[in-house]
């Protein structure tokens, strides 16, 4: 069997010319020279399909099943072509028939099933699953609409549906359908998949969940849609605003569709193979990513107790056993609680089995920490997955301590043997073979090929460090990628970038603890120095992509005031020579994939404790961009390979920043009057020119909350970050120091692959062979 897809795998691959030719002719009638570049994509997502389904799909006894609320996996295409080995030689063929497969790159529409580093990093684990032929699916939810498209209109975000499920997609439709129940009301699902290529032609699945009676057209202005009519929104939009009961419960409504399919699919494939349910354990294990899967728990244990016989015992004993659960988050909001009397509403089958394992914990422990069910009725989702999952991890060795030692520490005491940390990585192959095809090709050139397979090897690079021909090439490398993005940027957004400036580039989700306005604040105190007549020798450039939650006013307020600034700034004639703002719109994996790139400084600068681990921060590191950050996340360990020379930290370490918690003792306004500095930059937010350009209402808001409220401590950091980020600058101009800082930065970044976290998830939690 093996050798006969083999076969039919080489037949194709020998020959991708003659099959892209019958493909257009197939298809569209045409040859391949008179087709439109919306057509050719068509013929290659088609051919990638065949190759894909002729390549060996990964099986064992055990197989691990990743389920996720977000797949963010982006544009398909070329990762598809360089994980199955021939990117050069299709884009070779397309340019002899005179078509530029970049074209094509741009014309896939970006699927978006999620939103930040959670979603992506599920992604990154998917082609690093396939890569090391592990046997493992990612589970989740065909959002039709994902999660919104940002645009800009008078200087505010605005939601719009972000419509990416073309008539031809990677999307497979199967014959799997499934019946779920909300008490009584039935709806019935379809399962989609999307293959998973690993580099080296390995194949996965990834299957995403869909309702049968979904109804597009209930979408109406922007993101508005009726919440209460369930079969026609639930896989419409990811995220659906939850600020108020009919979005919570719709939430509630995804998840457990999502768990009810994941678990009939599962044991679905038990049947099929005739294992021993009795041993799930052996078979399965569920990776439950964050608190959005954790229905899965009660609703496997409900199925084997009323459909299979189990006792309650032996249900909950197997489903322990099986499911693992991933912690990537410290923020309280974040860890979903829900009013017993929603689960009520929407899943009243379950509520029987979320108390019955209430009940046991409360027999067993009086601490009013760690129950399911609290006081108040909320039932705390993570607190099911701690109990009644048999490993918790941390996305980051800092993160993980501060699980053990402070917030989940009341469970640390019970189950120390379940903690363990799984630093967060990347995919090498999206992050720097595909984004930086430059780059990866000159390092194979130096180091050779080997890194590809064993990021590891990145470390030869370091053998280099006083070679003035590699030094320079990485800088004119790195040059190549802001002189492309400059003129992507110029058509995307209208604005003019220098790229003999500094990039400086901040991109994540916008929320106050990863402190974009830090960085605004910093900008405008560097806008009234030049004003001032305090030139920076070398041109700066600041770009900010991020999207906020539509229902978080304060992320929209910082949104505003960075458009604010842009508008200020870019049509300043004495300053703009000096100095750019550009905010882009609509921040998604694709952008990210020219912005990495071409960094100079890489913005890492949450509040310390925060931010669990970061992604972006090992990616921009890789394409060899310096880090200015905070002792948070990863960053504390970016910092620990590169050594202290070879990136810029500042700010409060973590300890003290939660005992400024625990102790209530941070006033931002006692920032505020100590330092001229800070004060200056937080007035301009309310000062005239800013009210000419913006609204009052969101500035004046931005302003009370930075001065009376100030939650993640933006003032605490802001004398020092601008201390660090001037010194900063001022290495620039040591372009020799400058050069090793950034060689230094790629070759340390092996560390961060994300084969690496997946063979320590599997060396200890998931054990496939
Ligand atoms: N994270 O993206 C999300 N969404 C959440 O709801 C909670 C956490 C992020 O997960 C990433 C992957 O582990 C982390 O790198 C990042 O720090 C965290 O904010």
């Amino acid at each position: 069997m093996l050798q006969q897809t083999n076969m039919k795998r080489d037949v194709l691959l020998s020959n991708l010319e003659h099959q892209l030719e019958e493909l257009a002719n197939e298809m569209f009638q045409k040859n391949v020279e008179v087709l439109t570049d919306h057509e050719v994509y068509f013929c290659l997502l088609e051919l990638v399909k065949r190759l894909m389904a002729v390549s060996g799909q990964i099986s064992g006894e055990k197989k691990i099943y990743y389920i996720s609320a977000e797949f963010l996996i982006g544009k398909l295409l070329s990762n598809n072509l360089i994980n199955l080995g021939v990117y050069d030689e299709l884009a070779s063929i397309l340019k002899s028939k005179g078509k530029d497969i970049a074209r094509m790159e741009e014309i896939e529409p970006e699927p978006s099933l999620g939103n930040g580093g959670l979603g992506r990093l599920a992604a990154c684990f998917l082609d690093s699953i396939a890569t090391l032929g592990l046997p493992g699916e990612g589970i989740g939810l065909n959002y039709h609409y994902g999660l919104f498209k940002q645009v800009f209109k008078n200087k505010l975000q605005t939601a719009e549906k972000n419509d990416w499920i073309e008539e031809r997609s990677w999307l497979t439709k199967t014959d799997v359908t499934f019946d779920v129940y909300f008490g009584k009301r039935k709806v019935t699902s379809r399962l989609y998949d999307i293959d998973v290529v690993g580099y080296g032609n390995d194949v996965n699945k990834l299957r995403l969940f869909d309702i049968e009676s979904l109804d597009e057209s209930i979408v109406k202005e922007g993101i508005d849609f009726d919440k209460d009519a369930i079969e026609k929104n639930l896989t419409l939009f990811l995220y659906p605003d939850d600020s108020d009961e009919a979005g919570n419960l719709l939430r509630i409504y995804q998840q457990y569709f999502m768990v009810c399919n994941a678990a009939q699919l599962i044991l679905r494939e038990m049947k099929e193979k005739k294992y021993d349910l009795r041993k799930l354990y052996n078979h399965a294990v569920i990776q439950i990513n964050d608190t959005h899967p954790t229905m899965v728990i009660p609703e496997l244990i409900r199925i084997l107790v009323n459909e299979k016989a189990f006792t309650m015992d032996e249900a909950i004993e197997v489903v322990s056993k099986t499911c693992a659960y991933t912690n990537h988050t410290i923020l309280a909001e974040a860890l979903e609680k829900w009013p017993l009397k929603y689960l009520e509403k929407v899943v009243p089958q379950l509520v029987p089995i979320i108390k019955e394992l209430d009940k046991r914990v409360k027999a067993k422990y009086k601490n009013p920490e760690v129950q399911i069910i609290d006081k108040d009725g909320r039932v705390h989702m993570a607190h099911i997955d701690i109990h009644y999952g048999f490993s918790v991890n941390g996305v980051a060795a800092i993160h993980t301590e501060i699980l053990k030692d402070t917030e989940l520490n009341d469970f640390y005491k019970i189950y120390p043997e379940k903690f363990n940390n799984k630093t967060n990585g990347i995919t090498f192959r999206r992050w720097l073979l595909s984004c930086n095809r430059e780059l990866a090709g000159y390092l194979s050139q130096v180091i050779g090929d080997g890194y590809k397979k064993d990021a590891n090897e990145l470390e030869k690079l370091l053998g280099y460090s006083d070679d003035q021909e590699v030094l320079d090439r990485l800088a004119e490398i790195k040059m190549n990628r802001k002189k492309e993005l400059a003129a992507y940027v110029k058509v995307a957004e209208g604005v003019e970038l220098n790229p003999d400036s500094i990039f400086d580039i901040q991109i994540k989700r916008l929320h106050e603890y990863k402190r974009q306005q830090m960085n605004a604040l910093y900008i405008i105190h560097k806008y009234l120095e030049i004003k001032g007549g305090k030139k920076p020798s070398t041109p700066l450039t600041f770009i900010f992509g991020a999207k906020a939650a539509p229902a978080y006013i304060i992320a929209q307020d910082i949104i505003h005031l960075l458009l604010v600034l842009q508008d200020i700034i870019n049509n300043d004639p004495e300053v703009s020579p000096y100095m750019t703002l550009l905010m882009v719109e609509n921040y998604n994996v694709s952008y990210a994939e020219k912005l990495i790139p071409a960094c100079d400084v890489s913005e890492q600068i949450s509040l310390a404790s925060k931010e669990a681990s970061g992604t972006g921060n090992m990616k921009f590191m890789l394409n060899g961009a310096v880090t200015i950050g905070t002792s948070d996340g990863a960053n504390v360990e970016i910092n620990e390979l590169v050594g202290d020379e070879n990136i810029y930290v500042f700010g409060e370490k973590s300890e003290a920043v939660i005992e400024h918690y625990a102790k209530a003792d941070y006033v931002s306004k006692d920032y505020y009057k100590k330092s001229p500095v800070i004060k200056e930059a937080v007035d301009f937010i309310v000062g005239k020119q800013a009210l000419a350009r913006g609204n009052k209402e969101n500035l004046k808001r931005l302003y009370n909350e930075l001065l009376n409220k100030d939650w993640f401590m933006t003032l605490l950091d802001l004398e020092e970050y601008i201390e660090t980020k001037d010194r900063m600058f001022g290495d620039y101009e040591n372009r020799q120091k400058w050069k090793k800082m950034m060689l230094a930065n790629i070759a340390k970044a092996g560390f961060f692959s994300s084969d690496r976290t997946i063979n320590e998830y599997n060396r200890d939690i998931w054990k496939l062979k």
